[in-house]
């Protein structure tokens, strides 16, 4: 026989096993705070319900009086071993709860901001200075400035410019290739974005970032920045090409800059030419410079008249129009004016180099 009725367990261990699914889910009530109060509450109900000297475990003990000895024995260690559970479940909840509360106390008075003054003023990097440079200077020389795309399809970067699949200047031109297009190889392909909306005459440039397939050394890498140029119009000739570089290079380097041109070839111009500037690292005195590998000059360009079969391309008379077209490398350009060894500064983000323009 047992005087402690089943429902008294079954009533304590399903208030203990709600209280402990509650616990578990205390961090998404809305208050917090005052979801733990009523946990509390609820132990101390349970604790006095049962362990208090009004309790069901003290009314137990005093109904033992009525029993004969074994009886009392048999159950009063029964009650006593009921006691004990409730007791250790108790003391266990209780310091779940406490530590619910504690890290509530920690989270609640936690103080995010940060008392920090700054010091020093952001600035723009040096290839962003580089590019306002020269955009004023084009403008001065009465280019207009225009943005450009650098998810490009093969289309615009390529077959507009007269460089069919097949065609071996693809392989100089390797490229990134995206699910929705390729990365732009140069800006060239602006000439025609531009020229599909706007007729001649026209006299813009556009910069912005290329890509490459090409190997990291002191002057190349696989991502860089070009700044493209171009103007059309009825009557424009190989000299107007030579002397808007010219005035370029006097109003951007200094009317002393040494300019070299040779001859060469793109598909989508022609004649066609590169142009370089002498080496400042060298000076021209170093056969073994790695900055211009000892040919004394470094190449900031290509250039030359557009080919009448890009023109026609984008539905241009080039009977009547013709026009000149370059593209220059930014870095190139930054490394000559400010005296940069290596392309790779630019993109290592070293504090020490990127705050001497600050
Ligand atoms: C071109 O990209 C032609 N689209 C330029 C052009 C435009 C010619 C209009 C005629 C008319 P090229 O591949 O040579 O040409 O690159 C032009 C300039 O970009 C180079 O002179 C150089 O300054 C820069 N450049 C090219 N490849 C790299 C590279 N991997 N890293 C850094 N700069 C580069």
């Amino acid at each position: 026989m047992s005087i402690i009725k089943d429902d008294y367990k079954e009533s304590f261990w399903k208030i203990a096993s709600e209280i402990e699914k509650e616990i578990e889910k205390i961090e998404n009530a809305k208050n917090v705070k005052e979801k733990i109060n009523e946990i509390k509450k609820k132990i101390e109900t349970l604790k006095s319900g049962f362990l208090s000297k009004k309790g069901i475990i003290a009314s137990l003990l005093n109904q033992l009086s009525k029993l004969d000895q074994q009886q009392r024995k048999e159950l009063g260690k029964e009650i006593n071993e009921f006691k004990q559970e409730i007791e250790s479940f108790v003391k266990s909840i209780t310091e779940k709860i406490e530590e619910k509360e504690k890290e509530l106390k920690y989270y609640t008075n936690l103080d995010l901001s940060v008392n920090y003054t700054f010091k020093e003023k952001g600035h723009f990097h040096i290839l962003t200075i580089v590019q306002e440079e020269l955009m004023n200077v084009f403008a001065e020389l009465g280019f207009e400035i225009i943005d450009g795309i650098e998810i490009e399809d093969e289309y615009h970067n390529f077959e507009a410019l007269n460089i069919p699949s097949d065609h071996p200047a693809r392989d100089m031109w390797d490229t990134f290739y995206l699910q929705n297009g390729i990365l732009r190889t140069h800006t060239s392909n602006m000439q025609i974005r531009i020229l599909e909306k706007r007729k001649p005459p026209i006299k813009a440039i556009s910069i912005g970032k290329c890509y490459r397939r090409d190997n990291m050394d002191a002057t190349h890498s696989f991502q860089f920045h070009q700044l493209e140029g171009f103007s059309i119009d009825e009557g424009i000739s190989f000299l107007d090409l030579i002397r808007t570089l010219y005035k370029f290079v006097g109003k951007y380097f200094g009317v002393n800059s040494k300019v070299n041109f040779v001859p060469s070839y793109f598909p989508f111009t022609e004649p066609s030419a590169e142009m370089s500037v002498s080496c400042f690292a060298c000076n021209q005195q170093n056969s073994q410079c790695s900055v211009c590998k000892g040919t004394g000059w470094i190449e900031i360009l290509g250039c030359g008249m557009i080919n009448p079969v890009v023109l026609r391309n984008v539905g241009i008379d080039y009977e009547k129009f013709s026009g000149f077209a370059f593209g220059m490398g930014i870095e190139r350009i930054a490394m000559l004016k400010y005296k940069i060894p290596d392309i790779r500064m630019f993109f290592e983000n070293y504090l020490e180099f990127n705050s001497l323009w600050g």
